[in-house]
C-alpha cells in the first residue's frame, strides 16, 4: 500500500522539517507530499532541502496563496499520479496527532474515508480560544443540518485519510470550494456516493509555532458553501454515480 500524507503549507518554516521527520518516523510506508503557495518565508526551499534528503518526501510548488482547496486538489492530484493507494491529509502545525495515522491505516482497511473528529467523544481540542471553538463547533452543527443530518460531527476538520478510488470517484474537477469549504465539500461528495465514512477521535491541540492563516471570509464562505452543496444536490448533481463506477454499501 503506497500511503503518501499530504501536508499544504504557508508561512509554516518553524514547523515544516519537525513534522515531515515525524511523519517519516511513524511508518516506513509513509510518504509525505509539501503543497506549498510560495511560502514568502522560505517554507518551499526547506521542502525541497527535505526532498533532497528522503527519496519518500515530494514537493509541490504553486504560484501563490490560494486556500487550502486548491492546494489540496493540486496535491491529490500529484498524489494519485504518484501511485498512491491511500491519500492522508494532514496541517503542518502539529495541531493534528501524529501517532493517529496507525489508527488510520488499520480503520481505512474497512471504510473508504476515515476522519480525524474533534467533535465525536465530547469536544477534544486543547488551547484553542472559546471564540473559536464556538465558530468551529457551532459550524459544524449548522452544516450538518443544512446538509440533511450528513452523519459526521466535524466535517470541517482538516486530519483524513481517503482510498485513492473515492477521490477519483468524486472527481476533483467538479469540486469547487477554497477554504474550509472544501473539507465539507469533499465529505459531503463522498458520503452523497455512497462511500463507508468512519469518524475517528483525535485531541486537536492548537498551533504552538507559527500563524494560523484562518479568518472569517473563510469561515463565511464555508456558510454559504453548505447551501450551494445542498442546491447541487437537490438537481441532482452531486451523488450521481458515474458509470462503471461501483456501487458502496
Ligand atoms: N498551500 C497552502 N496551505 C495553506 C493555506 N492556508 C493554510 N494552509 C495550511 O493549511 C494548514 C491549516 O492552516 P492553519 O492556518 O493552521 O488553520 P487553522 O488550524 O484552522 O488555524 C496549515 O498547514 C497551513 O500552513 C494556503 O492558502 N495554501
Ligand atoms: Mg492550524
Amino acid at each position: 500500500m503506497k500511503k503518501i500524507v499530504v501536508i499544504p503549507t504557508y508561512n509554516e518554516k518553524e514547523n515544516i522539517a519537525a513534522i515531515t521527520e515525524a511523519v517519516l518516523a511513524v511508518d516506513a510506508e509513509n510518504e509525505v507530499l509539501i503543497a506549498d503557495d510560495a511560502s514568502p518565508d522560505g517554507t518551499g526551499r526547506i521542502a525541497d532541502e527535505l526532498a533532497a534528503e528522503h527519496p519518500r518526501v515530494h514537493v509541490l510548488h504553486r504560484p501563490g496563496k490560494a486556500g487550502i482547496g486548491p492546494a489540496y486538489r493540486d496535491g491529490f492530484r500529484k498524489a494519485l499520479a504518484l501511485g498512491a493507494d491511500l491519500i492522508i491529509q494532514m496541517d503542518a502545525d502539529f495541531s493534528h496527532p501524529v501517532d493517529a495515522l496507525r489508527t488510520f491505516s488499520e480503520l481505512i482497511e474497512e471504510y473508504d474515508l476515515v476522519l480525524g473528529s474533534r467533535y465525536i467523544d465530547g469536544i477534544t481540542v486543547v488551547n484553542w480560544p472559546m471564540g473559536r471553538l464556538m465558530l468551529s463547533y457551532f459550524g459544524n452543527v449548522y452544516a450538518k443540518t443544512v446538509l440533511g443530518g450528513m452523519p459526521v460531527n466535524d466535517a470541517t476538520g482538516g486530519f483524513k485519510c481517503w482510498r485513492r478510488d473515492v477521490i477519483e470517484g468524486i472527481g476533483l474537477d467538479q469540486v469547487r470550494s477554497n477554504g474550509y469549504g472544501f473539507q465539507i465539500e469533499m465529505t459531503y461528495r463522498a458520503w452523497k456516493l455512497g462511500y463507508r465514512i468512519k469518524e475517528t477521535p483525535i485531541i486537536f491541540a492548537d498551533r504552538r509555532l507559527g500563524t494560523s492563516k484562518m479568518h472569517l471570509t473563510i469561515a463565511v464562505e464555508a456558510l454559504a458553501m453548505v447551501w450551494w452543496l445542498r442546491l447541487q444536490a437537490a438537481i441532482g448533481r452531486i451523488g450521481k454515480r458515474r458509470a462503471g463506477q461501483p456501487a458502496r454499501a
